[in-house]
């Protein structure tokens, strides 16, 4: 170990602005790869792609632990020679539990299958937090502290030495969107105009970041003014059919005490609407009986009331929802399967996604061709009017815009199986 430690702190300067910029290069794959995956925007367009992505994402990121063990290893020298700087000292230790907090929930949400949903969900709130501080931190560092560690001899030299540097700061400022003021001309003192450019970065990063950042907490710490997340989409709803169902008395109440958390939206392809006209819902295939319900019709199905978990692989879950649907086991046994029959196929009426299910798990007890949430309507963006729900499984399962359940022979792989998702859903521990 010591023999170790001798050998890595010869050339320590360098190794130190080597570590830096391999550590920053890390940082800059994790941060684009990371907000591409969480994009909705790019769910559909990246397909498989987002697979592969998500693999990178977590292959660099676990990596990224070895530049901060390496960095650990040197760290007695460096912090030595940091000891009348209490800022730069400061810095280390933020980055260095940044670093390792990414790490720590990056691999939770990796393992989601062996952590559970509890554990996910917290992941990915300290996720996403560290990043929400995190990525702006470390910008804001990388504009304003690179060039001094490289050229530590820079740091305390006067204005006139260095004119482009401080042009080049002056350029990413007016970028980054913090007005078209102009710095204090050369003959200031250096600190006034480093502090001033400093700070003007800090607000054009404020300003650019702030508001998605604060969007962000009101959505993921609670309901502003009384009205849910799903009470505002809601009201955006874009289906229009009529008329609307009656709850069930135990869905008018919300038995279930009212949903908690946060339906993030995702679909794969644009989010489709409908009318009585265009809509309809069908069983077909190997069944004694095919059924064409129109809306109307669909409404005087006997419907049931559950309330149950739904969670996502990457992270999130939605508890205590009380949905109010047919339970697939009973129009399954209207419909009269046949006994050849082995699989049942879910289609979306997005006209792209699909999902399968085997006969035994499709008759488990709570498995629902849901219509109400929490006693009102599902809005379109949500999967309205009619999804399904597969409460023991990852939400994958659980098929938006559902309108036709088709009963096959041999298997089918769905939309997420087929670009790398697993073909077991199943939800852990929980
Ligand atoms: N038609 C359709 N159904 C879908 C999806 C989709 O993209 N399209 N995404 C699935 C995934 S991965 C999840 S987590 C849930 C998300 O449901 P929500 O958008 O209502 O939160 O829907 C599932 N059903
Ligand atoms: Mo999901």
């Amino acid at each position: 170990m010591k023999g170790v430690l001798e050998r890595l702190r010869k050339g320590y300067g360098k190794k130190l602005v080597a570590l830096h910029t391999w550590n920053g290069w890390i940082i800059v794959i994790l941060a684009l790869t990371g907000l591409l995956l969480v994009g909705g925007f790019w769910r559909g367009l990246l397909g498989e792609g987002r697979v592969w992505l998500k693999w990178l994402h977590i292959a660099v990121g676990v990596a990224s632990i070895l530049p901060v063990i390496y960095y650990l290893l040197l760290a007695g020298k460096h912090w030595k020679q940091l000891r009348q700087k209490p800022w730069q000292r400061l810095n280390v230790i933020v980055v260095l539990a940044m670093l390792l907090g990414w790490f720590g929930s990056g691999v939770l949400l990796w393992q989601f299958k062996a952590v559970g949903p509890r554990v996910s969900n917290v992941a990915l709130v300290v996720h996403d937090l560290l990043t929400w501080i995190g990525l702006p931190y470390i910008i804001y560092h990388s504009i304003t502290r690179t060039k001094w560690l490289k050229e530590p001899a820079r740091r305390s030299i006067k204005p006139e030495a260095r004119p482009a540097a401080a042009g080049k700061k002056a350029e990413v400022v007016a970028a980054g969107g913090a007005g078209s003021q102009q710095g204090p001309s050369s003959p200031q003192p250096v600190y006034t105009r480093r502090a001033f450019i400093r700070g003007a970065i800090g607000v054009g990063l404020a300003v650019t970041v702030g508001p998605t950042f604060l969007k962000w907490l009101g959505d993921s710490f609670g309901s502003i003014g009384g009205t849910t997340a799903v009470d505002k989409l809601l009201e955006e709803n874009a289906n229009k059919l009529v008329p609307n169902p009656v709850p069930l008395p135990d869905s008018a109440q919300v038995v279930g005490g009212g949903a908690q958390g946060r339906f993030r939206i995702y679909t794969v392809t644009d989010i489709p609407t409908f009318t009585n006209e265009n809509w309809s819902f069908t069983i077909d295939g190997l069944v004694n009986n095919k059924f064409k319900w129109n809306w109307e019709e669909f409404l005087k199905l006997k419907r049931k009331v559950q309330v149950s978990d739904f969670h996502c692989v990457t992270g999130w879950s939605v508890y205590n929802n009380t949905w109010e649907g047919i339970p697939l086991r009973e129009l399954l046994q209207q419909a009269g399967v046949k006994p050849n029959a082995q699989t049942v196929k879910f289609y979306s009426g997005d006209g792209v996604y699909t999902d399968t299910l085997t006969l035994d798990q499709a008759n488990m007890d709570d498995v629902m061709v849901a219509v109400m949430h929490d006693g009102k309507p599902i809005p379109s963006d949500l999967g309205g009017p009619v999804r399904l729900i597969v409460p023991k499984m990852y939400a994958y399962k659980s098929v938006k815009w559902l309108n036709r359940i088709e009963l096959i022979e041999g298997e089918h792989v769905g939309y997420w199986e087929q670009r790398g998702y697993s073909n077991d859903a199943w939800v852990g521990l929980s």
